[in-house]
């Protein structure tokens, strides 16, 4: 616990200086005779061949890009192909020693990479268990294609299988790796430890720090590469990896066999540009990238500029740097230096450089310097290097037919199935565990301080005597969502939580009391202030295998995180052709009294998006049951609560929340209130509101409400809440986001759309007002209140005899706002 590690303020108020050491640039000088005793003639032919067969690989690319033709091949493909010639020896040198327990993690740049490591673990795997592989992924299909009339070893055919794999999913196909749904800037390979590449700039910057933290947390073997370009240190993603990834704590607090670093290379892939902007020079200060590990931790990352022109070198770092994470002192921090011959993309005119740069590094091409090496040495003469040359010419030209033939290499087919896409999006399981293996915990459940406390708690509002039971004395709201997460904790031995001030905090809002006791610090711990990264290294942990809870302490801050939120944690299980899991449950709490930047409520920004699923429970008994799910489920869940129901006893469920385990399936709305006048369909906190309205419009009017909680925003099914439309021929939608855009407009819609025929009036919102959030004692004039819900019911739905409007509600108000932007 960090109240064991006293800050001494005489220790801390020293005068003194950080000194840092010499960080090695370009070190590596072994002639080729040295490295004979570490490389037989065999290991440096294939060093020479992975190079060429990625060189082929993207010059046949780059040609049917610019011509529309590889060696007499014709082929349109629209789609991108952001290529490396030039690289290749960074990537063969970094993948020659990665088993397949090493993951890599890259960027939209990642064909070499991808090739490079799948060569490299067909050589490392065995016959049997490479045939397995082939045979098992997605029923042998892409086998089938490259074994048809073939008579090469299993090795080669291995080769063929990662080619067209590769090709396929780049153009599109449902032979693909990922079945067309990734393409060239996604594709990767599980089975080989080739993991997502990321066509976001940086995108893996954080997404492969949560992959170094499962292997660690789960004692799993192997490291974890990140390859992400030299322009990507511009971006926060990589920075709040960076942060992330040499926390103290792994150190100081992490205990036993988790003590230590985290098993991580950040490699970069230093092509010295960005897209057009020079990074060395231009648009980053650091002058030579590797200087960035001296400002990050006292190992200075172990940082290191190696010579990515020189496959020999970057496998002597790679040996290197594998022995200090083995030691558990990473993350390490490479800056390869290549440069890229190619343009960014086959359109690129290449106007941002000189023609003498390009020439000056052609004239030191690795692929022909590293030739010449060989054949100076008498490794491998011209022909011999000129057989791998013309070989892969012909093999390119091959896999290239196969994966152009409509017929052997179909793309899905929508036509004949319109939802395959749609059935990707979720994998919807149902999964006690990630893993058989007992939970690591501090001590038994049942003698968690707070787990007795709960004992003696009313799990209803009221006691038998029906007044109300004191705040002392209730289960809460966030006793509900604390008893689902314990539970699972105790359940399954993957599942790790972090966020801000999740260990002796307690968690934001005391959710988290009690589960500093229980676990250890490598399944509980505080994170550093970087939401970005809290929800990208979940997305990395999550895709691995292991289930995370993460946490989000104000709404307000998921634009922090908008990247991990909106682009990855919703779109791997669908890009990867369902082969990844997503079993990541980020909470997210919407604020209150603490004005405009703590205090919204932004369902509808994530509902919007295809992937995620949305919760926001507003009772104690819906909270447990609803987190029960989600943490049962294989999806991402953005599970919202309201600060203002934190402290709210169970009022529905009239036996109050049950002490066992139980589940609410994700997407059914409650009934909260029967009634047949009109329907009242609310989100989250608005619930309470609704209800007052409620009793108002049945004493003073007479008009019986139906209330109807949603619970869930996405899954959400419609049709209770249609049977109740056709009741009621008249629905009022309420929640606290700000009404314009909000999830509530989506909801009236739909609405309208499926019960247009049984509604008397149109659906009808009132959400929050669209301002800034103001200081808790204006609140109730920015929030939906009771009366709010009276005026529109009166105004816009059905005249209340008597009634007279004072909020301001009206048609006339909407017409208005809407035409000033408010
Ligand atoms: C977040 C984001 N911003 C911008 C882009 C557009 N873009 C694609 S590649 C690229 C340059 C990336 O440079 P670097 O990280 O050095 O990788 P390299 O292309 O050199 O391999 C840019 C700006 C993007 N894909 N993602
Ligand atoms: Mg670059």
């Amino acid at each position: 616990m960090p109240r064991i590690q006293n800050i001494n303020p005489a220790e801390v108020r020293k005068p003194g200086f950080i000194e840092f050491g010499k960080i090695p640039v370009n070190q590596y000088n072994k002639p080729i005779d040295e490295e004979k005793n570490n490389f037989t003639n065999e290991d440096f032919i294939r060093i020479y061949h992975d190079m060429v067969i990625i060189r082929e690989f993207e010059t046949m690319l780059n040609l049917i890009k610019t011509t529309n033709e590889y060696r007499g091949v014709p082929y349109n493909h629209p789609g991108p192909a952001h290529l490396s010639i030039g690289q290749e020896a960074s990537a063969v040198g970094m993948a020659y020693n990665l088993d397949t327990d090493d993951f890599i993690f890259g960027s939209h740049r990642s064909h070499g990479e991808i090739l490079a490591k799948g060569l490299s673990a067909i050589h490392k795997l065995e016959e049997n268990t490479l045939y397995e592989v082939m045979k098992n992924y997605f029923g042998g299909a892409a086998l089938k294609v490259v074994e048809k009339g073939f008579t090469g070893s299993i090795k080669e055919v291995a080769k063929h299988f990662l080619l067209y794999g590769a090709l396929a999913e780049i153009f599109a196909r449902e032979n693909g790796f990922n079945k067309g749904l990734g393409g060239s800037m996604h594709a990767f390979f599980t089975p080989f430890g080739i993991y997502p590449n990321n066509a976001i700039v940086g995108g893996s910057g954080d997404i492969s720090v949560g992959a170094a933290l499962y292997k660690k947390i789960n004692g799993k073997p192997g490291i974890v590469v990140c390859n992400i370009g030299d322009a990507s240190m511009g971006c926060g993603p990589v920075w709040e990896g960076i942060a992330f990834a040499t926390m103290d704590q792994y150190k100081t607090l992490w205990e036993g066999e988790y003590k230590g670093g985290l098993p991580l290379i950040f490699n970069f892939m230093n092509n010295l540009y960005g897209m057009g902007g020079q990074t060395m020079g231009e648009t980053m200060g650091y002058g030579i990238l590797a200087r960035i590990g001296a400002g990050v931790n006292p190992e200075m990352m172990h940082s290191e500029r190696i010579d990515g022109y020189n496959p020999l070198a970057v496998i002597d770092a790679f040996q290197r740097k594998k022995e200090i994470l083995r030691e558990k002192k990473g993350p390490v921090l490479l800056d390869t230096l290549t440069y890229r011959i190619s343009g960014h993309s086959p359109s690129d005119a290449s106007s941002y450089r000189s023609r003498e740069e390009v020439e000056a590094w052609q004239k030191e091409d690795s692929i022909i310097a590293f030739g010449d090496k060989l054949a100076g040495a008498g490794i491998a003469g011209s022909s011999v290097l000129g057989q791998i040359r013309d070989e892969a010419g012909e093999l390119m030209t091959h896999i290239l037919k196969l994966a152009v033939n409509d017929e052997v290499s179909p793309r899905l087919n929508l036509q004949k199935y319109p939802d395959a896409i749609g059935g990707m999006m979720f994998s919807n399981q149902s999964v006690d565990k990630m893993e058989n293996r007992t939970p690591e915990v501090l001590l038994p459940l049942e003698e968690n301080p707070r787990v007795k406390s709960l004992k003696n708690k009313e799990r209803f509002y009221k006691d038998k005597e029906g007044k109300p039971v004191s705040k002392a004395r209730l289960f809460q709201l966030r006793d509900g969502i604390f008893e689902a997460i314990i539970d699972r904790f105790y359940k399954d031995p993957t599942l790790a939580a972090w966020g801000e001030e999740n260990r002796d905090w307690g968690g934001a809002f005391a959710v988290y009391r009690g589960l500093t006791e229980a676990l250890p610090y490598h399944r509980l711990f505080n994170s550093p202030i970087s939401e970005g990264a809290i929800v990208g290294t979940a997305i990395g942990y999550g895709m691995c295998g292991g289930r995370v809870l993460a946490e989000i302490m104000y709404c307000d801050f998921l634009g922090r995180s908008g990247d991990e939120v909106f682009n990855q944690l919703p779109k791997w299980q669908a890009m990867s052709g369902n082969i990844i899991k997503m079993p990541v449950v980020i909470r997210v709490s919407v604020g209150s009294k603490y004005g405009a930047q703590h205090s919204q409520d932004w369902s509808s920004l994530v509902a919007h998006i295809p992937g995620l699923k949305v919760v926001f429970p507003a009772t104690p008994y819906d909270a447990k049951g609803l987190m029960n799910s989600a943490l049962q489920g294989t999806d991402p869940v953005i599970f919202f609560e309201s600060q203002r129901l934190y402290d709210t006893g169970e009022m529905f469920h009239l036996t109050g929340v049950p002490e066992e385990y139980y589940e609410i399936p994700l997407g059914e709305p409650d009934i909260k209130r029967t009634g047949d006048d009109l329907t009242i369909l609310t989100i989250g906190a608005t619930l309470y509101p609704a209800i007052k309205a409620a009793d108002i419009l049945s004493n003073d009017y007479g008009i019986n409400a139906e209330i109807i909680d949603a619970r869930t925003l996405v899954p959400f099914n419609y049709e209770p809440v249609i049977e109740s439309v056709k009741k009621t021929g008249r629905i009022l939608l309420s929640s606290d986001a700000s009404s314009r855009g909000s999830f509530l407009k989506e909801m009236a819609h739909t609405i309208t759309e499926l019960a247009f025929d049984y509604l008397d009036a149109p659906p009808v919102v009132v959400g929050s007002r669209n301002w800034i959030i103001p200081a808790h004692e204006m609140e109730d004039y920015f929030f939906p209140q009771p009366e709010w819900i009276v005026d529109a019911v009166h105004e816009k739905i059905i005249p209340l005899k008597g009634h007279v409007s004072k909020t301001g509600i009206s048609a006339l108000s909407t017409l208005i706002l809407n035409r000033e932007g408010v």
